[in-house]
Formats: C-alpha cells, sequence, structure tokens
C-alpha cells in the first residue's frame, strides 16, 4: 500500500540535488501515485491532481491567452459557470454558453474560432448528450483545445481522449472520492506539452489536494468499477420507475430510450451512471414537502457518493445561473435532480414511492 507521505518537504543531498522531491506543492510520492493510477484509468499518459473539481477548471482556463474565445455548453454546473462569469471574464476572456445538442447554434458558434471548447456530457443538471466525437472534430477544424468535464460518466463509462479530447477533467469529489468525504479534482491529457504547461500551473498555483486525500482517492479507485456497476444499476431503475409514475411530469436520464441524445449516450457510454434528473407535477410548496417526505436520499449538494442525494438545482446546484439561462434550460421550481448511490435498490424505489 502507498503510504501517506505527511511532508511538506525533502531533506536534499546538496543544495539543488535529490531523488525528484523537493517541496510537496511540487511533488509528493502519495499524490504522484494516485495520478498515475487515475491517468491509467482515464486511458491517459499524464493525470493532475488538484484540490477541488473548479481548482482544475481554473488551471485549464489559466492555459489561455487575454482575448481567448470559449465556447461553453450552456448547461454545466452552476459552479463552472459562476467561475467562468464571474472571475475569468474580467480577463479579457469571451465565454460563449451555446447549446451543443442544437445543431444550427453549434455551427454559428464554431464560425466564432474558438480558442477552446468547454463540455460536460452528460451535462449537470439536464443530463444532456454531446456528442464527443463530433465535437472533436469541430475543434480539429478550429483549430481549439476540447475539454470534457467527465465528471458523471467517471472513467469507467466514458473515455473522451479515446474520443478525441485533448483534457478531460472530474471533480473527484464526486464518483472517484465516492463516500463524500472529502473535496478534490483532476486532469488527464495525453499530449507532452499541455502535460507539462499544466504541471506548471499545479506546481506554480499549489491547489493541490493533501496527502491525505491523495491516499484517500487513491483507495476509492480500488471500488470504483464495483460502485459504478450499482450506481448504474440503481439510476437505471430509478428512472424507469419515475418515468412511469404519474406524478412525474418527464424523466432525464441517458439510459432511456426517451432521451433525445440516448443514441448517442448509447454509442460514446459503457454505462449511464446513478445521476437522475426530473420534474414533479406540481409547484415549489409540492416539491418541498416531497424532498422533505424522502428517508433515504438525503436534502445536500453534490453527487456521486455511496449515499444517495437529492438536490434542487434551481435553490441549490445552480442558484447562480442567470435566471434568463436557467428558464432556458428549464431548471425551475419542479426540477429535482437524484443522485442514486450504491443502497439496494427495492429500497430506493421504495423511498420515492412513500414520498410521492
Ligand atoms: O465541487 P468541486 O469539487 O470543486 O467540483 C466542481 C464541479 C465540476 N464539474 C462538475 C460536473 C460538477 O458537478 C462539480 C461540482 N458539482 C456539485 C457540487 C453538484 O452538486 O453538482
Amino acid at each position: 500500500m502507498q503510504p501517506i507521505f505527511a511532508t511538506s518537504t525533502y531533506v536534499q543531498e546538496e543544495p539543488g540535488k535529490h531523488k525528484g522531491f523537493d517541496y510537496s506543492r511540487a511533488d509528493n510520492p502519495t499524490r504522484q501515485a494516485y495520478e498515475e493510477a487515475l491517468a491509467t484509468l482515464e486511458g491517459a499518459r499524464h493525470g493532475l491532481s488538484f484540490a477541488s473539481g473548479l481548482a482544475a477548471v481554473q488551471a485549464v482556463i489559466q492555459l489561455l491567452d487575454p482575448g481567448s474565445r470559449i465556447l461553453v455548453c450552456d448547461d454545466v454546473y452552476g459552479g463552472t459557470g459562476r467561475l467562468f462569469r464571474r472571475l475569468f471574464a474580467k480577463y479579457n476572456l469571451d465565454f460563449h454558453f451555446v447549446d451543443m445538442a442544437d445543431r444550427e447554434a453549434l455551427k454559428s458558434a464554431a464560425n466564432l474560432k474558438p480558442n477552446l471548447i468547454w463540455i460536460e456530457t452528460p451535462t449537470n443538471p439536464m443530463m444532456k448528450v454531446i456528442d464527443i466525437r463530433a465535437m472533436a472534430q469541430i475543434a480539429m477544424k478550429t483549430g481549439a483545445l476540447l475539454v470534457v468535464d467527465n465528471t458523471f460518466a467517471s472513467p469507467i463509462f466514458q473515455s473522451p481522449l479515446e474520443m478525441g479530447a485533448d483534457i478531460v477533467l472530474h471533480s473527484t469529489t464526486k464518483y472517484i472520492g465516492g463516500h463524500s468525504d472529502l473535496i478534490g479534482g483532476a486532469l488527464m491529457m495525453s499530449r507532452q506539452d499541455l502535460f507539462e504547461s499544466l504541471k506548471f500551473i499545479q506546481f506554480a498555483g499549489g491547489a493541490v489536494p493533501s496527502a491525505f486525500d491523495a491516499y484517500l482517492m487513491h483507495r476509492s479507485l480500488k471500488t470504483l468499477g464495483l460502485r459504478m456497476v450499482q450506481h448504474n444499476k440503481n439510476g437505471m431503475a430509478v428512472a424507469e420507475f419515475l418515468a412511469s409514475h404519474k406524478r412525474i411530469k418527464r424523466v432525464m436520464y441517458p439510459g432511456l430510450k426517451s432521451h433525445p441524445q440516448h443514441s448517442i449516450a448509447a454509442e460514446q457510454m459503457r454505462g449511464f451512471s446513478g445521476m437522475v434528473s426530473f420534474d414533479l407535477d406540481g409547484n415549489y410548496e409540492t416539491v418541498v414537502k416531497f424532498l422533505k417526505k424522502l428517508k433515504i436520499f438525503a436534502l445536500a449538494e453534490s453527487l456521486g457518493g455511496v449515499e444517495s442525494l437529492v438536490n434542487h438545482p434551481e435553490k441549490m446546484t445552480h442558484a447562480s445561473v442567470p435566471e434568463e439561462m436557467r428558464k432556458k434550460l428549464g431548471i425551475g421550481p419542479s426540477l429535482v435532480r437524484l443522485s442514486c448511490g450504491i443502497e439496494d435498490t427495492d429500497d430506493l424505489i421504495a423511498d420515492l414511492q412513500q414520498a410521492l
């Protein structure tokens, strides 16, 4: 087992002469072992870990020159959009939020000659699926970097680098950590130039995880495959149950044949994961009643842990999305997002049934 190297610094033989480790912001053996394991899982040559998913997002944006144009899928995690709109836009970076499932909108956006294309797939919280191979072609034609936030699918169910992405991002707080007990992020890439630039940003900026968290995330990788099988089984069963229930207006889950991009999902994913969004038939007060009645699904932000969670995107994870954009996306009072954990499937359905 990889020891936890709880050290900030390393003794040197002579000034500048050491065995590859001089200071833990630059390198730590526990972190390095974890990064190598994560890269292997993602089919990447290199992996870099960060103190949070958003720290990993920041590192990617710091690759860009002022004046760069970035195409972002319109439905992204609220915190990612907030970082782009409120923090980075003032550095003369031009963010365009585009519905990437809409071919016409995508075509005209590609004419903007972006420097970077940012996608989440499936998206948070509307579960849209974006065609990674098609986006890689657009990125190649326009000379843009393609970044895929693979948090919802995990490396078990989707391998964006194989489909032409340049960088894969994870909020490792979610499925990779898997136990809701840490915050972390990661970037995976095979291109040597990107690795060197991002490694420099990681070292120079210093948003690295502690050796303790690196140890925990490394250990979690050992059960990731098993956990994802159960998350996927529960996600599918819960989505099917909700789709057949009369109090539910619509269900968004890429594994359902009714999902508008189901065929793309079936093509590029090996499983559909445990995230399910739906609209309840009722007003906000009805939704709150439902949330309070749930016994197994705990009302909390985040996702991907072994325990099931329920979230109200409009008031919680996506409250920072501008109101107009929330309306356009359908993030309204009746929208509920579930993160199906690894509990017994029948228990989860019984919980939803009694609350409904
Ligand atoms: O929370 P943090 O580890 O910084 O990761 C940010 C992040 C990035 N990408 C995606 C797809 C995410 O879902 C997140 C974080 N999301 C939540 C906290 C949430 O409940 O949706």
